[in-house]
């Protein structure tokens, strides 16, 4: 198969082991990161020497980073922005060093996903993601502590206040504009280097709790994507965050950057919609959500992907237990799901 399948591990400190992930049929490179280095950091290479040599002593690639975090002050634009973009270029020189193709990382301010609960159980007794409003009604994120789960549990609830005022002031123009200054400090680096970067889209597309969101729909990618044009300035293009929203049609989208060479990395994951605009994380299958994988699927095997795939988030079954998302069974399901898919869409292309 052309796409390159991969999978998320965080480290020595993930209960899924690379073994059991070097069994998953197809199985080829690994997702991570130094995680215990804070934003606006350099990774010590030592860390990422023992990250590569780890992943080919069980016969995986260690070629894809998720992610090297942008710190809020280069995206609020603060003075000691330079600074830190100049960190974020040596990360991806150190990172391109020791083998990494693609760097994935996104803009969202202050939370990276937002979910109300991450072990909703659904009728057959397996548990996932979801976002409900019913959860959210109510919380003013200026005056109640927020203790959601995608926020960055290492600021106090005063510096979240003051962050969400911050990027009120510089709203969503403002944040356009810290992110083409990014991009134009960045994507030459990662280009000399022969690294993609991959922005994930926001998650959910959406605004919450006001805070400006910019990767959003096909209007805001092709500007983004337009900033800088250059393979290096890519997508990550994640199925279940752009889903959320009914009004980003994902077959169509992936289409269309696939065709264009601007989907460096592929998160697959179905949501379901639910009336009110809240939404469910369920199993990779298209008939258990909103989306058509297939569709999603064929859009990149017609236009020869050969970018990196990842089963995204699974539900936690069969009594697992561990990270929410990023449990072995599920995600496992999914690969060999996308498998399939890959398969059957390839192979009747060929013969077409
Ligand atoms: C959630 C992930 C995100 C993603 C970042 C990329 O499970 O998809 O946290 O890694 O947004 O920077």
């Amino acid at each position: 198969m052309k796409m390159k399948l991969s999978f998320r591990w965080y480290g020595d400190t993930d209960p899924v082991s690379l073994k059991y992930i070097s069994q998953i049929p197809g199985m080829r490179s690994i997702v991570s990161a130094v995680y215990d280095v804070k934003p606006g950091e350099v990774w010590p290479e030592e860390a990422l020497k023992a990250m590569k040599e780890q992943c080919e002593s069980n016969g995986l690639v260690f070629d894809v980073v998720e992610s090297i975090p942008v710190h809020e002050d280069i995206k609020l634009g603060k003075p000691d922005a330079d600074r830190l973009l100049d960190v974020y270029c040596e990360n991806i020189r150190r990172c391109a060093k020791y083998g990494v193709k693609c760097v994935t990382y996104n803009f969202m301010p202050v939370f990276d996903w937002t979910r109300t609960q991450l072990d909703k159980e659904a009728k057959d007794g397996s548990t996932s993601l979801v976002m409900y409003w019913e959860q959210m009604k109510g919380l003013d994120p200026l005056k109640d502590d927020i203790h959601l789960p995608g926020l960055d549990s290492s600021y106090t609830q005063e510096e979240v206040r003051e962050l969400i005022s911050a990027y009120g002031e510089i709203g969503e123009e403002g944040l356009w504009k810290n992110l083409e200054r990014f991009l134009k400090k960045v994507i030459p680096v990662a280009e000399e280097c022969g690294v993609r970067m991959a922005i994930h889209p926001d998650d959910p597309p959406y605004p919450i709790f006001g805070l400006p969101r910019i990767i959003t729909c096909e209007e805001n990618l092709d500007r983004m994507l337009s900033i800088v044009d250059s393979p290096a300035n890519s997508l990550c293009l994640c199925t279940g965050s752009l889903g959320c929203a009914e009004s980003n049609d994902v077959p169509k989208m992936v289409e269309k950057y696939a065709k264009a060479d601007r989907i460096a990395f592929m998160h697959i994951r179905n949501v379901k919609i639910l009336e009110d605009g809240s939404f469910e994380e369920r199993a990779h299958l298209s008939s258990c959500g909103s989306l058509d994988i297939y569709k999603i699927v064929k859009a990149l095997a017609d236009n020869d992907f050969d970018g990196y795939v990842r089963p995204d988030h699974g539900r936690m079954i069969w009594g697992e237990t561990g990270k929410p998302g990023y449990g072995l069974f599920d995600r496992a399901l999914g690969a060999a799901y996308i498998n399939g898919l890959f398969e059957a869409c390839e192979k009747e292309k060929e013969s077409n």
